[in-house]
């Protein structure tokens, strides 16, 4: 019902939803016979629901590395993560855990649900892990044992000042994108992209996932870590908890916007290392997470839903965001978009209008000055569509198009 609705809303999402629903279909199916990278393969689509697709889209070499590079992360994470494990038992854990994707004995319940089944057989991810080449081994081992250490020195402590946030944010997501710079060097496609550059990547991913999660993270049960850094979130009020109160939703936005202004320091570094990516697998691997990052902060942006639900970019939107970007062409389109959307929705009385702005403009002169805007599909969404005749033949098109699709189904 809601997705017949949202269809209706907005048309020419459909197309895109029906690609992406056969490309789903399609990488699930494409499970490897061996038994360790058939658990290794479901695990990845049952664990990240957005880095799957773009991850089965790699060459094979490339592609394996990166599945273990990401399932190793994520148990790592899942230790971090799991509010259960008293301090004094989590640390040397996180300390140690370059060493146990050695060994295939290894193992540590924790966790919940699919996060607890790749915990509990963690030893298939071992077992891979062991397979890969000597050098795709190295960069894990070496990214694996820098970010077990950020994160166990972050058990300890809180994120305070926008220094702290910045260097946890390397830890767990900048670290990353170093990894994932040497793994795709490794692979022979690409030049090795500088640490800096790489660590932007995932400085600007993961702040965005901080800023969307809020509401979920705060409410959690027991009570999670934050990651909101204090230096930010003081100014607007006492205790975090704070921002989710009614009475406090002026002061929730602006700092809510504060700390997208903050994320939209990285767009930068973000566009430049795009640009410098050659093969056009890695290039999308890449482009994804980046331009639904900025649609999703486009989104949240001034937005007092952030404190009072889940705020997400509607499926058909992520749709066309995967089927629309295959170039930097259309990556520079995007972030032009997205930068409008972002500049119409900056409020005059906002503390840090002028520093949005500014930003703001100097991201679209990026994307102005790469010569390559012109000739693209927008992601400006028109207000008040008109239901007139183009609207019309198209829904008979689209009426035709399922008939066709749910007909070419039953035949197969
Ligand atoms: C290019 C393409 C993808 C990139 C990149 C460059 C640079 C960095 C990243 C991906 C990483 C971005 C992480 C953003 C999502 N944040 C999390 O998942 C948090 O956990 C962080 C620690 C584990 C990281 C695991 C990971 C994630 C993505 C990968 C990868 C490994 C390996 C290869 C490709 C992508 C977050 O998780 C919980 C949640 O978001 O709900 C947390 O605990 O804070
Ligand atoms: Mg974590």
């Amino acid at each position: 019902m809601g997705s017949l609705g949202a269809v209706l809303k907005h048309p020419d999402d459909l197309f895109p939803l029906l690609k992406l629903k056969r490309a789903m279909k399609h990488a699930e199916k494409q499970i490897p016979p061996e038994p360790h990278w058939g658990f290794c393969y479901s695990m990845l689509h049952k664990v990240s629901r957005s880095f799957a697709l773009v991850i089965q889209q790699l060459d094979t070499n490339l592609r394996n590395a990166v599945c273990i590079f990401y399932l190793v992360l994520r148990a790592l994470d899942t230790v971090e993560d799991d509010t259960s494990i008293a301090a004094d038992v989590k640390v040397p854990i996180l300390i140690a855990f370059h060493r146990h994707i050695y060994d295939q004995e290894w193992h540590f319940a924790c966790g919940e649900k699919d996060y607890k089944v790749l915990m509990d057989q963690f030893h298939h991810v071992s077992t891979a892990f062991l397979e890969l080449g000597e050098s795709f081994q190295v960069a894990i081992e070496d990214i694996t044992k820098r970010m077990g250490a950020g994160m166990a020195k972050f058990i300890l402590k809180e994120v305070e000042t926008i220094d702290d946030y910045d260097e946890y944010c390397h830890y767990v997501a900048g670290l990353v994108g170093l990894g994932l710079s040497k793994l795709f060097h490794a692979s022979g496609t690409e030049d090795l992209l500088s640490d800096d550059l790489s660590n932007s990547m995932g400085l600007f991913l993961q702040k965005t996932n901080i800023i969307r999660d809020y509401l979920e993270d705060i409410n959690e049960i027991p009570k999670s870590r934050m990651f909101w850094p204090r230096q930010i979130w003081s100014k607007y009020v006492i205790k975090l908890e704070d921002l989710k109160y009614e009475e406090n939703s002026e002061k929730a936005v602006q700092c809510l916007n504060d700390m997208v202004t903050n994320a939209l320091m990285h767009v930068e570094d973000c566009l430049i290392y795009m640009a410098a990516l050659r093969d056009p697998a890695i290039f999308r691997f890449c482009a994804i997470p980046q331009v639904m990052a900025i649609g999703t902060l486009a989104l949240c942006y001034n937005n007092i839903e952030v404190f009072r639900g889940v705020v997400k970019m509607r499926r058909g939107l992520t749709a066309k965001v995967i089927d629309q970007t295959k170039t930097i062409a259309d990556v520079y389109g995007a972030f032009f978009d997205f930068s409008c959307i972002l500049k119409s929705k900056v409020d005059m009385n906002d503390p840090n209008a002028e520093k949005t702005r500014s930003r703001l403009n100097a991201i679209q002169k990026t994307c102005r000055d790469s010569g390559l805007l012109n000739q693209r599909k927008s992601y400006v969404v028109k207000s008040n569509p008109r239901y007139n005749t183009a609207f019309i033949v198209m829904l008979i098109i689209i009426l035709s198009v399922i008939f066709a699709y749910l007909s070419a189904k039953r035949t197969n």
